[in-house]
């Protein structure tokens, strides 16, 4: 398939790319690079050295004989999408190029604004580029778990069946997501469905759990291809922080409790799902809803998992800290998040393990020395 990769440059979508297209589609990226300028707003770089995405293209091109051209640009600018969409005529759009840090889009007014405006409008762009110019590609856009907060409900695939007043309707699923970041992906799944319904494009909203993990079979090639991760307070997620912070010294940071449940994957099924839905796309005016994780845990759990394994394997004790929770959430809740539809489409998860600590631990002693202490606590407040 030619399948448009929006956001392949950052940590899902590189790895997409180099994946699809290893399995024989015809890949494109789509990024503005943002990703990287906001870490040096923030002072930070990622864990493993990255290169440059003309030069990851180039290695790429080199190793395995396939061409991934690439469209530097903002898909905020309708122009350039349309420049893209017409060139490049995608049967399937995965779209991941959105502010994606939680923590970044609660820092003040100017993050918040520049989150919902950077996603909403560049997805809204990418919905009518498909309208206008493919109107059969399908759209695969990353969603998230966090739209729907934690209900003292089992949550649904994106559609419950509510009985009110002696009537019954299939309605989406209530939202009560965590922060400005979650609610800018509310705001696009509606959309989403308002674009189905009104002009009859596909669509699968992915709702993503927090990916865990690293490399790839096609990124851990060589240097040159090396995925980016994440440890910093804005943008590190749970369990990569809790493996970095244990190999470098530094305390676990679970804020509060630690009771917060949370839906979870590992990169590598990222990639399968993606292809899993790629392959079997939703149906013309069709909005289709995955719940994308394959296991949930609280976040004690897995700072637990991560003391003991650094200590039987490696001899460190790393220290669990209970920080004052920076964020609005509940740190003690019921959660049950249904998750089949992937697996009816045939996801062989990757549950997590012992030896993928090990792994991101032996990576991170590896890049200690890139490591900036300062930026580890978390720096936004959701009050
Ligand atoms: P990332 O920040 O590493 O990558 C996102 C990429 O999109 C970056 O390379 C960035 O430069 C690009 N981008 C952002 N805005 C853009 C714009 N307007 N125009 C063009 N490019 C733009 O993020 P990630 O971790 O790879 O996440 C990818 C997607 O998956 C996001 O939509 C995120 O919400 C979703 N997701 C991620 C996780 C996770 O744990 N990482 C979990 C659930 C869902
Ligand atoms: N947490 C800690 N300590 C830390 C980091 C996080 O206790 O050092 C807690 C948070 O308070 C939260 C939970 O762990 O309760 C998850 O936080 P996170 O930073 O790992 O992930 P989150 O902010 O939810 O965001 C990440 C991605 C986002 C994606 C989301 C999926 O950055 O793009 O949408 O995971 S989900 O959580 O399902 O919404």
């Amino acid at each position: 398939m030619r399948i448009l990769i929006a956001g392949g440059d950052g940590f899902c979508g590189w790895p997409t790319a180099l994946h699809l297209s290893k399995r024989g589609h015809e890949v494109a990226i789509v990024d503005s690079l943002i990703r990287r300028q906001w870490d040096e707003e923030l002072g930070t770089q990622s864990l493993t050295p990255i290169a440059s995405l003309e030069d990851r293209v180039a290695l790429w091109r080199e190793t395995s004989g396939k061409e991934v051209p690439i469209y530097i640009g903002d898909l905020q600018e309708y122009a350039f999408v349309e420049r893209v969409f017409r060139e490049f005529q995608p049967e399937a759009v995965v779209h991941f190029a959105e502010q994606r840090s939680a923590p970044y889009s609660m820092i003040d007014r100017e993050h918040a604004v520049f989150t919902q405006v950077n996603n909403v409008v560049g997805n809204l762009n990418v919905l009518y580029a498909i309208k206008d110019i493919t109107p059969d590609c399908h759209l695969i856009k990353l969603g998230t778990m966090g739209e729907y907060g934690t209900p003292n409900i089992d949550i649904e695939e994106g559609y419950i069946r509510i009985q009110h007043k002696g009537r019954e309707d299939v309605l989406p699923y209530p939202k009560q997501p965590f922060s400005f970041y979650h609610l800018s992906k509310v705001h696009d799944s509606h959309n989403i469905m308002f674009a189905c319904k009104s002009w009859g494009i596909r669509a699968t909203d992915l709702n993503q759990g927090v990916v865990y993990g690293l490399w790839t079979d096609e990124t851990r090639l060589s240097e040159g291809l090396y995925n980016r991760i994440d440890y910093d307070g804005v943008f590190g997620t749970a369990l990569n922080r809790f493996c970095i912070q244990a190999a470098t010294g530094h305390p676990l940071t679970v804020y509060g409790k630690g009771g917060q449940t949370r839906a979870f994957l590992d990169i590598r099924d990222t990639l399968q799902c993606i292809e899993l839905a790629a392959l079997q796309p939703a149906e013309r005016g069709e909005f289709r809803v995955f719940n994308q994780f394959t296991e949930q845990f609280s976040i004690q759990e897995l700072a637990e998992r991560v003391q003991r394994v650094a200590a039987e394997r490696f001899g460190i004790q790393a220290e669990i800290a209970h920080l004052n929770n920076p964020r609005v959430e509940k740190e003690e809740h019921y959660y049950h998040a249904v998750h089949t539809k992937l697996l009816d489409l045939g996801l062989q998860p990757h549950l997590l393990s012992d030896e993928l600590i090990v792994e991101l631990i032996d990576t991170a002693m590896r890049y200690r020395d890139r490591v900036n202490f300062d930026v580890i606590a978390p720096s936004a407040n959701w009050r």
